[in-house]
């Protein structure tokens, strides 16, 4: 039915466009078009930026197209929805994803050429979208990317800060972060949706009115409310026709903030105001797996969740009036860590006091569309608010937390009639000093379903962080193991191995990449051997071109590419990476260099600003770097070389060109990894511990094309009982050596004492990360890797098993795990 849209035009028809051209024509004719009228440039005004919109433009128009139809299938089919609720999407790139995917590489190529135009310097000029720290970031814009390739109904919701991650310079050595203001040049990929904006409560206090009815409800007032204005970004299938929506939301100032509350004569205060209210989604927090309890961030936490549900509700009543009965068998809400946990208490309020229904509907609706994933162990991690805070920013929130936490301990006290303890362990309010909010327990006890990222860490979730919840309700708790996205990280970053594959078995592993075992029974074939090596070869040599440019050092492409890219953490343990560095350079020094293997290792990742240990490290690399790469002793043998500004861009570079993955985390606090899953796809060969989704990666390949080493899980917190690295350090003459390195200040002789803190770390009984007491271990693994190097026919069979081997870690199996076991979606095919 058409829409009145003026009173002019009782039957206007506009939205009726015809079909866009999917050949490069098409493509030229839109660009020319956009380039020329749309962005008013001409040869005299030309600029790559320039060009890289015009032809996103372009593409984007033919996103657009599909995206309507999605949106018109769902909206008739009536279908069951689910939301990703995610303070983090790290996105990456948009252009290059989106050819991919409407088929429209080979045009969109021939297209740019015929124009005198470079694609793939236009793909180069885009800024990645940054919204988000690392791997649960990631791992969001990868499950959206999937949900859409399997045609199911899901919107991701997030926030759109202005600034995503900070950008890492690394000056003498060290980490200097600069923000990132990637909307500066304007993002052609978003299309702001005004009509659906959302009002957004804080502050104020509560009151309880009684009805004409005799009905109590409460009221909260005096509020200083903040608009919540949602952005839309396409999220295409792979060449499927569905599109569907991430919805991201910008605080804005209500009108009546700057005209009501301050008279004419307060301009300037006025317009503050409105900048307190735009703060609210300024800038995503850089701490991964830590956070730091800043009332701007619970802000953020509240906004991302109220306006995410209101905007289901809004749409909720336009179809069925204020009959909810059917609602919770028709949408679902996914939270991505306890980040958005608040929408179990917000979904409440919004039931109760704004759709007026009675405390046991609204609890039973909320249980039954809150599903919960858990993406840490580690404890600091696991989000506390103070109770003060809460009932200064969201004060009716609180009332419904401590409600929910009274049913809660009745039904924990008459599952365990007096048990006190119990009682204090899992309440939702933690006493103390202070009283906190529990995040991580409102998000458990408010959902049917509770998840962790991998076999492992899953098992830990039962059996340490959430025992007590997992006694109470075993059915809640399951596991579905991370994945990639198979487009992004092969098809789309290393397309010269990708045409490699589907040549050799066709093209189905694009969608069901458990296809990638057909190239098993080519491991030992001598000629596809050759190509796989040439292809690896290449993209070493792509790898190297642009960090010769950063760096200017000279990297021999026959080395072994030894690479540990992710966020610096102690758990992470880069300083084993470094260790192990240190030894080789040591055994270069002493002459130990019979059967030697040539290194380069690279490493890359950002730290968080706070983290004093984790910017320690990273300036300990560069300092080693340093002294290794200018020693003429050295000379091709060993390389180090630390990446700056690691981002999903970066990795789309350095995976292609990896031969070793590091995964070489203390056993137990790595919950999954996804870094692991995107190298063993390229062909990488992994070094790692028996920690997070290793044990699968490992259990798909098989043992001997895996490098293990190191304490497994059990054993870490047997030692940690009797840890003594001091002796071990005695006792192993090679990390004898290497602590005498460090410790007689041969990395930093004009920067005495930088390096005391590291080790004495690395020597502390209660190092948690244990260090020390993998080093041998690793050591011994990384042996084996440099004798298989030398073998590269072993070399490149091991590595094609790898690739063979990785049909597990795709994202699309996770998600139809998800919504076999959680979701519990149909598929609705696009429309034609
Ligand atoms: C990360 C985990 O550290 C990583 O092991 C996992 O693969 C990833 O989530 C996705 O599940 N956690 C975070 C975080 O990024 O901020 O807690």
């Amino acid at each position: 039915p058409k829409r009145q849209l003026t009173k002019s035009h009782p039957k206007a028809d506009i939205t009726n466009l015809p079909a866009l051209g999917m050949d490069k024509e098409g493509l030229k004719e839109d660009f020319k078009r956009y380039y020329g009228h749309r962005l008013g440039r001409d040869e005299h005004s030309s600029s790559l930026h320039y060009a890289y919109e015009g032809f996103s433009l372009a593409i984007s128009d033919r996103l657009i197209e599909r995206w309507k139809k999605t949106y018109n299938a769902y909206k008739e089919t009536d279908c069951k929805r689910a939301y990703y609720l995610s303070m983090e999407f790290l996105m990456g790139r948009t252009l290059s994803n989106a050819m991919l995917n409407l088929g429209l590489n080979d045009a969109a190529k021939t297209a740019m050429y015929d124009l005198g135009l470079d694609l793939e310097e236009l793909v180069d000029n885009e800024p990645d979208a940054g919204l988000g720290n690392g791997g649960l970031g990631r791992l969001a814009a990868c499950f959206i990317d999937s949900c859409a390739t399997l045609q199911l109904p899901v919107t991701g919701y997030g926030l759109r800060y202005e600034y995503g991650m900070f950008t890492q310079l690394i000056v003498s050595g060290e980490q200097v972060e600069k923000p990132d203001h990637w909307l500066r040049n304007g993002n052609v990929w978003e299309i702001e949706r005004l009509e659906y904006k959302q009002r957004i409560k804080f502050g104020g206090r509560t009151e309880v009115h009684v009805d004409e009815y005799g009905k109590k409800r409460v009221v909260w007032v005096d509020t200083h409310d903040v608009l919540a204005i949602p952005f839309d970004t396409p999220i295409p299938g792979f060449q499927n026709g569905t599109v569907n929506t991430l919805r991201l939301w910008k605080a804005a100032a209500t009108e009546e903030f700057n005209l009501d509350e301050f008279n004419a004569g307060d301009y300037a205060e006025s317009v503050a105001a409105k900048n307190t209210a735009e703060n609210i989604t300024m800038v995503l927090y850089p701490n991964d797996a830590n956070e730091n309890g800043k009332a701007l961030r619970l802000k953020q936490q509240y906004l991302l969740a109220s306006a995410s549900l209101q905007d289901v509700l809004e749409k909720w009543v336009g179809n069925h009036g204020k009959d909810f009965s059917q609602f919770a068998a028709k949408n679902c809400f996914q939270l991505n860590d306890t980040h958005p946990s608040i929408a179990v208490a917000e979904l409440m309020r919004l039931l109760i006091d704004e759709h007026d229904l009675e405390w046991h509907e609204a609890w039973l609706i909320t249980r039954e569309t809150m599903a919960y994933t858990n993406h840490t162990l580690l404890p600091e991690a696991l989000e506390r608010w103070s109770v003060s805070l809460f009932r200064h920013l969201l004060p009716r929130l609180l009332e419904i937390i401590f409600d929910i936490n009274a049913h809660f301990l009745a039904e924990v006290s008459a599952r365990w009639p007096g048990d006190i303890d119990r009682l204090a362990r899992m309440s939702l309010i933690e006493e103390g000093h202070e009283q906190h909010v529990r995040m991580a327990y409102l998000a458990i006890v408010g959902s049917f379903s509770v998840n962790g990222v991998a076999e492992l860490h899953s098992k830990l979730l039962q059996q340490g962080l959430f025992r007590d919840f997992y006694e109470l309700w075993p059915e809640k708790f399951n596991n579905k193991t991370n994945g990639v996205t198979p487009r992004r990280w092969l098809a789309s970053c290393n397309p010269e191995l990708a045409a490699l594959i589907s040549e050799t078995i066709g093209d189905g592993w694009l969608t069901d990449l458990t296809q990638l075992k057909k190239l098993e029974k080519f491991a030992d074939d001598k000629k596809f051997q050759k190509r796989w090596q040439q292809v690896r070869h290449n993209a070493k040599k792509r790898l190297v071109d642009l960090k010769k440019i950063e760096h200017d050092i000279d990297i021999n492409l026959d080395a072994l590419f030894d690479v540990q890219v992710k966020r610096i953490h102690e758990y992470k343990r880069q300083l084993l990476n470094v260790l192990h560095v240190i030894h080789l350079y040591d055994r270069i020094k002493r002459g130990d260099t019979a059967n030697w293997t040539n290194r380069c290792v690279l490493i890359g990742g950002k730290a968080a600003p706070g983290y004093f240990m984790a910017k320690r490290i990273i300036k300990l690399i560069n300092n080693v770097a340093d002294v290794i790469n200018n020693d003429p002793a050295v000379g091709d043998k060993l390389k180090l070389v630390f990446l700056p500004n690691y981002r999903v861009s970066a990795m789309e570079k350095i995976c292609p060109g990896a031969d070793l993955s590091e995964q070489i985390s203390t056993a137990g606090k790595e919950a999954s990894g996804t870094g692991n899953m995107k190298f063993m796809m390229n062909g990488a060969l992994t070094i790692g511990t028996l920690d997070g989704a290793n044990i699968e990666i490992r259990e798909e390949v098989g043992d001997e094309n895996f490098f293990l080493f190191g304490l497994t899980e059990q054993e870490v917190e047997e030692t940690r009982r009797h840890y003594d690295p001091v002796s071990i350090i005695e006792a192993d003459e090679d990390l004898k050596r290497v602590m005498n390195l460090l410790e007689m200040r041969y990395f930093n002789s004009f920067e005495p004492d930088i390096f005391d803190p590291i080790i004495a770390s690395l020597k502390s009984p209660h190092d948690p990360w244990m260090t020390i007491a993998d080093f041998r271990s690793f050591i011994d693994a990384q042996r084996r890797v440099e004798e298989a190097y030398r073998d590269q026919e072993r070399w490149t069979r091991m590595s094609i098993l790898n690739c063979a081997a990785s049909g597990k870690f795709s994202t699309d199996r996770t998600i139809s795990d998800y919504n076999n076991e959680i979701w519990k979606l149909t598929p609705v095919p696009a429309q034609k």
